[in-house]
């Protein structure tokens, strides 16, 4: 009875996957519906007791591998006994699916050198559909989305000591709701930036669906340029570097269009994390701008100059006043705002007092295996490693590439321990994202270390947010199977379509508290790793983020044309893959020695400065690396950001 039930509500759901169609397939067999590339990891998690599996192609029934399942593992955080079948000897292209006697057949997938692409172009679309201050307008999956040009009246001065309106226009909403956010926009931005100059070579011919395409600027530059130059807005003035940290209306919308919301909105005054994370992605955006156009990146490296001689001037703390808003949003203290403006200015620059307030402040190993907006210092640490100039100090440098290192280690251990390859071991707001952006400490630790796991890790992050998951469901709208249908979002929710926006991935499950306003949500009380529901009104599972995109944007680039061409090593999870008759010649041979999935799962975590499975408290993110201890107050700070994220939302 139940798999009837789940089947139908499969059958009807999978009408909305647009990547391709999802054929009659059991829900007990969880693998990445956008498919797989030819030289990476290939895991399917299975949900139902069996065996044995077999990979047949779709084009002739034939079985072109067959391996023994691995495991069972425990898997706490669903309570589940899942098994892994592991398929990574298959290397050629085609279209496959899995058969398990006595569970049934998986969707069909595709093993594609490049089956990534089109999930990187929908979601980058993803941040078109969140612009503001102009018209909108777009096709996806045969539906037309868009709206005419929202919120010109951005905003008043007055809580700046102004008088009437200033020029606040354009940017990117932030995430469910209209508000413009300095801090996120920031990290947002600093993401995207990595991802383009870690892959920029596959990114730059890539063509976008926004009206800038086939300009001077590579299209990727120029959907990031249009959030920059709204950035840019925030600073006070040209010759006072203080930076305001939002816009936004003195409460939430209702669920109406942009252009319907017409209240008064303003700017809020400044903070110094906000004026960090200013100096710092514009730092780096000069650098990343300045070969296409000078005079932008000049600009941009002005601006952060301002900023940054604010902040070394004034070095305490100040917490954005946000009396007659709503409060505590995105508030976040400002060692690591300040330690990346350190960082990006001494890349940018060469200025010697910048590297030496960075390499003084933050000490290794503090490089964290999980960040977000509360704790920028990881990009910090990535700006300062990555940069080709001279000047810093050898012991700082060797210590933070080993702690990048050891941090990298830690999240191919977690990816382990649980039934679906999870790199994180616990759960709070927004942890989809923060799955995705482990891929930035994957990518950067394989500069320093080429471990093929590292990148699997990473691909197997983007197979749980596209379908080897418990919910057996992508978690991005618009791609890949059966994907949400009901984000928070206010436009999807107001336009009187249907689909939702596309390309835009919910901020995931956990254990969230009941949630207010009507209907109420009661609590979850399943296990937490089954805490997210597709309900528009579920805002602590299912809304959607700049942040969050951000990080799966930088995931999916790794991948794209392939990504780094190195073949998966030994040992990934231990499946016995037998001779496949076909397909497997000339791949890596897998399995035996160092098979992980079966290990025991630890309910208590690991070593010290590991993170804790099943954490329920906070953000969760930890200092990775030997040293747990070595930056309290950087936990700290985590913990109380993330719980005012909490706040940031709540009585919507
Ligand atoms: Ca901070
Ligand atoms: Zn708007």
């Amino acid at each position: 009875m139940q798999r009837l039930v789940r089947l139908a509500a499969l059958a009807f759901a999978s009408t909305f996957a647009t990547t391709r169609p999802a054929s009659a397939a059991d829900s007990d067999i969880r693998l990445n519906s956008l498919g797989y590339l030819p030289l990476r990891a290939k895991l399917a998690a299975v949900s139902a007791p069996a065996t044995t599996f077999n990979v047949l192609r779709d084009a002739d029934g034939s079985v072109v591998l067959n391996g023994v399942l691995s495991g069972p593992v425990n898997d706490a955080d669903t309570g589940e006994s899942v098994l892994t079948a592991d398929f990574s000897a298959l290397t050629e292209p085609g279209t496959y699916h899995l058969e398990i006697d006595g569970v049934g057949r998986s969707v069909s997938f595709p093993i594609d050198p490049d089956a990534y692409r089109a999930a990187f172009v929908t979601s980058m679309l993803g941040f078109y559909g969140w612009r503001c201050g102009t018209e909108v307008a777009f096709d996806y999956g045969g539906v037309h989305f868009g709206y005419p040009a929202c919120h010109l009246q951005d905003a008043h001065t007055e809580p700046l000591g102004g008088t009437g309106m200033g020029d606040g226009q354009g940017g990117w909403h932030d995430a469910g709701d209209y508000g413009k956010y300095t801090v996120n926009s920031a990290l947002t931005a600093g993401v995207l930036l990595a991802a383009w100059e870690d892959y920029q070579a596959v990114l730059a011919p890539i063509r976008l669906q926004i009206p800038e395409t086939g300009g001077p600027l590579p299209d990727f530059l120029a959907e990031l340029k249009w959030e920059l130059l709204w950035l840019l807005k925030m600073q006070y003035s040209a010759a006072d570097g203080r930076v305001s940290h939002k816009i936004t209306e003195a409460s939430h919308p209702g669920f109406v269009m942009p252009q319907a919301d017409t209240g008064a909105r303003s700017f809020v005054p400044y903070g110094t994390a906000a004026t960090a994370d200013f100096v710092a992605v514009l730092a780096k955006a000069s650098r990343v701008y300045r070969p296409f156009d000078a005079e932008f990146a000049d600009r941009c490296l002005a601006a952060a100059r301002v900023s940054y001689d604010f902040l070394t001037a004034n070095p305490g703390n100040v917490a954005a006043a946000e009396t007659g808003f709503i409060g505590d949003q995105y508030a976040s203290t400002d060692t690591d705002d300040r330690l990346w403006a350190s960082a990006e200015m001494w890349v940018a620059t060469g200025d010697a007092a910048a590297l030496a307030a960075f390499e003084t402040t933050l000490r290794p190993p503090a490089v964290s295996v999980d960040f977000d907006w509360p704790s920028v210092a990881n990009l910090g640490v990535f700006a300062y490693l990555g940069s080709a100039r001279d000047g810093r100090e050898p012991a700082t440098l060797a210590g933070f590439r080993s702690a990048l290192v050891g941090a990298a280690d830690t999240l191919v251990k977690n990816h382990r321990l649980g039934g679906y390859g999870r790199a994180l071991t616990n759960y709070y707001w927004g942890v989809n994202g923060s799955l995705a952006r482990t891929c930035m400490v994957l990518s950067q630790a394989y500069r320093v270390a080429p471990n093929a796991d590292y990148i699997d890790t990473c691909a197997d992050q983007l197979a749980f947010l596209f379908g080897r998951n418990p919910f057996n469901r992508s978690l991005v709208t618009g791609l890949g199977l059966n994907p949400p249908l009901h984000p928070h979002h206010r436009p999807s929710a107001a336009d009187g379509i249907d689909a939702p926006y596309p390309g835009l991935l919910v901020g995931g499950g956990w254990a969230y508290r009941q949630i207010d306003g009507p209907p109420v949500i009661p609590a979850c009380t399943q296990p937490e790793g089954l805490c997210w529901s597709d309900d528009q009104n579920n805002y602590m599972t299912n809304e959607v983020a700049i942040n969050w995109n951000a990080a799966l944007v930088y995931a999916l680039a790794t991948f794209v044309g392939g990504g780094v061409q190195v073949p998966t090593g030994n040992g990934s999870a231990g499946a016995g893959a037998a001779g496949g008759p076909a397909g497997s010649a000339g791949a890596p041979s897998i399995g035996g020695a160092g098979g992980n999935a079966g290990a025991s799962v630890s309910a208590t975590g690991g070593a010290p400065g590991e993170p804790s499975r099943g954490s329920k408290s906070g953000c969760g993110c930890r200092v990775g690396g030997s040293s747990a201890g070595a930056l309290p107050w950087l936990g700290a700070a985590l913990a109380l950001a993330a719980a005012l994220r909490r706040k940031r939302t709540s009585g919507r």
